[in-house]
């Protein structure tokens, strides 16, 4: 018999459909599974991400073995553990006499790189689990001036025929999101979450998480993810049944007391595949055809995954291995200290921080109007930012979180994704939650004791970057609001906000 392969499956590529195990030979190749210190600790990852990809991974390796595989499979705490993914694969390969290794493309260039260094005879193979291949972003981005994801995102609905009615969109738009704006009022049938109490498995992968990572920010207990291919397809199903109808309407808002609105839940188990998105994409449509959904809450949905999460994996590779380190507006201060939970007395800022804490996880606009625009426009350094948001939520993996960090959310890559920067007054948080009510901060308060920092901090943020966006057609506007204000008020504003992010920089309590 031919000499083994190894066949390398990392903690996010746990399907069977995976590229390596569909091009590996059962009987002959092993299968390499491995806990490692250098995937555990390059960023402080959240302990219930720790936790849901160790749990995750043990319960995929034994379903492999089940299925007759031989799976040589390392635990963080084993004696012999080599301590990152290479070293893993030498070992493994001195064991097994093997030289050759079939691994998937990792989602993120350091591993990437990694592999590539890696003095054995390594196959990187596409990553099948996308809808879009790596060619097909590349052939679609060449020549083009501006990569907007809503031109990317209506080929991919032409190649896959989602939502569509022949060549045309189905009901005749292709983007429902002018329905999907509304604040949500509290509504006692808010569908709960589904919660998977933790098996042995589990409990044994969080007894190793509570022991090695329990200095990481976020809290480890309660933990109820789906850790199999199963459960996260019965979350799927519960988002399908209980929350899709309102998913569009309610998808901006924000309540301080329900944490998860009509959200799905699912970005993480797509991203470490437990679910496959083009199959979640047809659920979703099919239930739109069932009529058990209306369209903009389909269209709307359909756009995050087929359009918003394949469009920033083709902008990570795209635009190369430096993306994460840009800084286009030059933003230089550091990330306050409420980030990591030291007091604030600004609401908004302190129920995201604590949601995020306690669930590992945030809905997408908290992420991009309450932590992001704050930092913006407080100005500080994307790279911090970078890797906080990599560090704290559930389902951050590098190819996904930088583009939507760096690029959507801080402007730091000049603009290649989002085409404004996404920065608000009090105002937009006040529509659309209710977190101003009980804030120590006064939304309506423009100046003074007691205004709102994000009303001072939006115009400071506007001034200084004029040159770059007042030619902008969707920031212009508000260059002739701020124009119109008298000088006293223009003053005054500016001198709070300095005021303001000196206090922040010092390190006070804002
Ligand atoms: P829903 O709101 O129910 O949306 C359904 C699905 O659409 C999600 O599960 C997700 O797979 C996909 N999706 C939605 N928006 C995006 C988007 N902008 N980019 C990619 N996919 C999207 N998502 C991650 O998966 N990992 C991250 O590390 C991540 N970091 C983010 C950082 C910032 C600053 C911002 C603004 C957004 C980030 N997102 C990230 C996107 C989005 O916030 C999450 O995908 C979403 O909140 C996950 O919750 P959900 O499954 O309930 O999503
Ligand atoms: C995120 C993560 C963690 C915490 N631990 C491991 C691990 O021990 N072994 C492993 O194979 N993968 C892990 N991962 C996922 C990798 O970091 C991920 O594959 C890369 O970031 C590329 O997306
Ligand atoms: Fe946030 Fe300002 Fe509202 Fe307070 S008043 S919750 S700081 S937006």
């Amino acid at each position: 018999m031919s000499a083994p392969r190894l066949v390398l499956v990392l903690g996010d590529q746990l399907t069977p459909s995976v590229a390596a195990l569909q091009a590996a030979e059962k009987g002959r190749d092993v299968v390499v599974m491995a806990e490692v210190a250098a995937e555990a600790d390059y960023v402080r990852h959240h302990p219930k991400k720790i936790a849901l990809i160790f749990a995750a991974m043990r319960k995929f390796a034994a379903r492999l073995e089940e299925d007759g595989w031989q799976v040589a499979y390392t635990r963080l705490d084993d004696d012999e553990n080599a301590g990152s993914i290479p070293g893993e694969l030498l070992r493994r390969a001195e064991e097994h006499g093997a030289r050759e290794v079939l691994a998937t493309r990792p989602g993120e260039w350091r591993l990437i790189e990694a592999l590539e260094t890696c003095p054995l005879d390594v196959s990187l193979l596409e990553d099948t689990r996308f809808i879009a291949t790596h060619a097909e972003f590349e052939r679609w981005a060449e020549g083009r001036k501006a990569l907007r994801m809503e031109y990317f995102y209506r080929e991919m609905r032409r190649k896959t025929g989602l939502l569509m009615e022949g060549d045309k969109p189905a009901g005749g738009k292709w983007n429902y999101d002018h329905d999907n704006r509304k604040p949500a009022a509290d509504d006692l049938f808010l569908p709960k979450p589904l919660w998977f109490e933790p098996d042995e498995t589990t409990e044994n992968a969080l007894a190793l998480v509570e022991a090695r990572f329990s200095g990481n920010f976020g809290r480890l207990h309660p933990f109820g993810f789906a850790t199999t291919a199963d459960q996260a397809e019965q979350v799927l199903d519960h988002f399908i049944e209980n929350a899709l109808e309102n998913f569009g309407t309610y998808q901006d808002a924000m309540l301080q007391d329900r944490r998860f609105l009509y959200h799905a839940l699912i970005s993480a188990y797509l991203n470490i595949g437990l679910l496959d998105p083009l199959a979640v994409c047809r659920r979703v449509e099919e239930a739109w055809k069932a009529g058990k959904a209306p369209i903009n809450a389909a269209e709307g949905f359909i756009r995050q995954i087929l359009g918003w999460r394949e469009y920033v994996r083709g902008i990570y590779f795209h635009e190369g291995p430096d993306y994460p380190r840009r800084n286009a507006l030059n933003h230089q201060r550091s990330l306050p200290a409420l980030y990591w939970g030291a007091e604030t007395r600004m609401n908004c800022l302190a129920q995201a921080v604590r949601q995020t804490r306690e669930e590992a996880y945030a809905h997408h606009i908290q992420r991009l109007m309450v932590t992001g625009n704050f930092a913006l426009i407080a100005q500080v350094n994307p790279a911090e930012v970078h890797q906080w948001y990599l560090e704290v939520y559930i389902d951050a993996f590098e190819w996904v979180e930088a583009p939507n960090t760096v690029g959507m959310s801080q402007f730091a890559d000049g603009g290649i994704i989002a085409s404004k920067p996404y920065v608000s007054s009090g105002n937009y948080i006040d529509k659309m939650s209710d977190y101003c009510g009980t804030c120590h901060y006064s939304v309506r308060q423009k100046t003074g004791q007691g205004a709102c920092p994000f009303n001072l901090l939006y115009w400071h943020f506007l001034v200084r970057h004029r040159d770059r966006f007042e030619g902008n057609p969707r920031t212009a506007q508000m260059y002739r609001t701020w124009d119109r204000m008298d000088d006293a008020r223009r003053e005054t504003v500016l001198n709070e906000a300095e005021t303001f992010l000196d206090r922040m920089s010092k390190g006070e309590t804002i």
